[in-house]
């Protein structure tokens, strides 16, 4: 009997939201129907040499045709939420103007469907879709873009407020200001630094303004929520240096969201590291004022942690598209050791303990939800059909122990969301690596249920780890 007192169980506290993630370019397809005009990944992922394999999100999961079937297996899977994005796109193709409103009636449907199947929908504005016509505008470095995102954030609260509770305004500003604008591995592929770090500042400024949109326009009992992806950072000795290393990478990777958001002010020593690309006058008066709108929740997007040293002097050549403004040629980065996912990255539960438990100390009463955790494996069906994935099922096992960890030492974690429901475009991967617990078949679309969903299923039926 699993509820023997001998057993050993780790519960999750009552009410934990447990989910499971997705993100509209990555599973919807349908990229030119109902109004849709190309957002900035459409552009690049057609840009020969930039997606492997030549990949693109014109069809995807096929998501947009498949509502119905998808929202079936959140049903079986259990889950108490669901964690979408809303394609900028669908609902302003221009970035600008007055909604269309067959693109909203798709998230219509969804929502409704969810809330049919007493599943809470919880929508991103913003998971990387810019409209391309407002990145031949200028794109994020451009302050207007964060006006009409406000906007943009307005209109769908005004479509969906009345059914949708929970709301991130932005997923992983830092990957979409650095990997898009100062690295380039991301669209739009931009690769300058100081447009970066305006664009940094713009999402910032982006999220204040549709906080403060969505406030006006949303029930009173809504929850505006704001997803990072926080560098658990180690460095790889006690050094002074490899420390200073550590601080740099902390400074543009994290406090560059963190403390505008929730303290009002830039940091200062990143203006300093930062000095030579710019003298950050684009931040105007009464910005960090807007920026610092307070918010209900922070969510937080982990699958590794970094370690980081100093530069060895004359040792690498200063990288050419680093997406870390002010600590290129100064910081290397060190392989963790260990196992590793299909990634390549290295499989660490304890940098989100301490992820979760540093939020506990610096944000006192930020209620935080783990909106992304997981890991592509290359997964394998037995002659019988079957798909087999024991890796993921020990990857989400440790994380979610190591959540469990984190909640008893005092971290006021409200839910967890694993990405992702279905294998899906994974960004400049292209379909080449699966995220999902369910398998997509991308030649005829069939979905079939990997052993990590059963697991996950009988996590969330009752309610923790066995
Ligand atoms: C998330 O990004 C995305 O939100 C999601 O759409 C995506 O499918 C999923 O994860 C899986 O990739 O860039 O040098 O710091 C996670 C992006 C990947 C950013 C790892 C940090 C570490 C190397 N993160 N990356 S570096």
């Amino acid at each position: 009997d699993a509820r023997s007192p001998l057993a050993t169980e780790l519960r999750f506290p009552h009410g934990f939201r447990w989910g499971t993630a997705t993100a509209a370019y990555q599973i919807e397809g349908a990229a030119t129907e109902d109004g849709r005009t190309p957002s900035i990944w459409d552009t690049f992922s057609r840009a020969p040499g930039r997606v492997r394999n030549g990949d693109t999100g014109d069809i995807a999961a096929d998501h947009y045709h498949r509502l119905d079937e998808d929202i079936a297996l959140l049903k079986e899977l259990g889950v108490t939420d669901y964690r979408f994005s809303v394609a900028w796109p669908r609902v302003q193709p221009t970035g600008r103007g007055p909604a269309v409103q067959r693109g909203l009636d798709f998230y219509r449907r969804l929502v409704d469907g969810l809330l049919a199947a007493d599943i809470r929908p919880v929508a991103t504005l913003y998971h990387w879709d810019l409209p391309q016509e407002l990145e031949d505008a200028g794109g994020w470095p451009q302050r207007e873009t964060a006006q009409r995102f406000a906007e943009y954030a307005r209109i769908t609260a005004e479509a969906l407020g009345d059914r949708v509770s929970t709301w991130t305004t932005l997923n992983e500003p830092w990957c979409a200001a650095f990997l898009g604008y100062a690295s380039g591995v991301h669209a739009p592929g931009r690769t300058d630094p100081a447009a970066a770090l305006r664009a940094a500042h713009h999402f910032n400024l982006a999220h204040g303004l549709a906080t403060r949109a969505l406030r006006e326009t949303l029930p009173a009992k809504s929850e505006i929520s704001l997803t990072l992806n926080l560098h658990s950072l180690r460095p790889l000795t006690d050094s002074a240096a490899d420390l200073d290393a550590v601080r740099r990478i902390d400074a543009v990777g994290n406090r560059i969201f963190l403390d505008p958001v929730f303290h009002g002010r830039l940091p200062a020593d990143l203006v300093e590291d930062t000095a030579s690309l710019t003298d950050w006058s684009f931040v105007r008066d009464g910005d960090l004022e807007t920026v610092s709108a307070p918010i209900d929740s922070l969510g937080i997007n982990y699958y590794s942690p970094t370690v980081v040293a100093a530069a060895v002097p004359g040792g690498s050549p200063e990288e050419e598209a680093s997406p870390w403004p002010g600590a290129a040629g100064r910081v290397r980065f060190v392989p963790a050791p260990g196992p590793r996912t299909a990634m390549d990255w290295p499989v660490d539960a304890d940098g989100l303990y301490e992820l979760l438990t540093r939020l506990r100390d610096e944000l006192p009463g930020t209620p935080l939800m783990v909106t992304e955790n997981g890991a592509a494996y290359d997964d394998y069906a037995d002659p019988s059909g079957a798909v087999h994935d024991p890796e993921r099922v020990e990857y989400l096992r440790g994380h979610l122990t190591a959540v469990h960890r984190a909640i008893g030492d005092g971290a006021p974690v409200r839910g967890y969301f694993l990405w992702s429901l279905l294998d899906n475009f994974e960004w400049a991967y292209g379909y080449s690596k699966r995220f999902g617990i369910v398998h997509v078949d991308f030649a005829t679309q069939r979905r079939t249920v990997k052993d990590s969903a059963r697991w996950y299923a009988e996590v969330v039926g009752r309610g923790g780890l066995d």
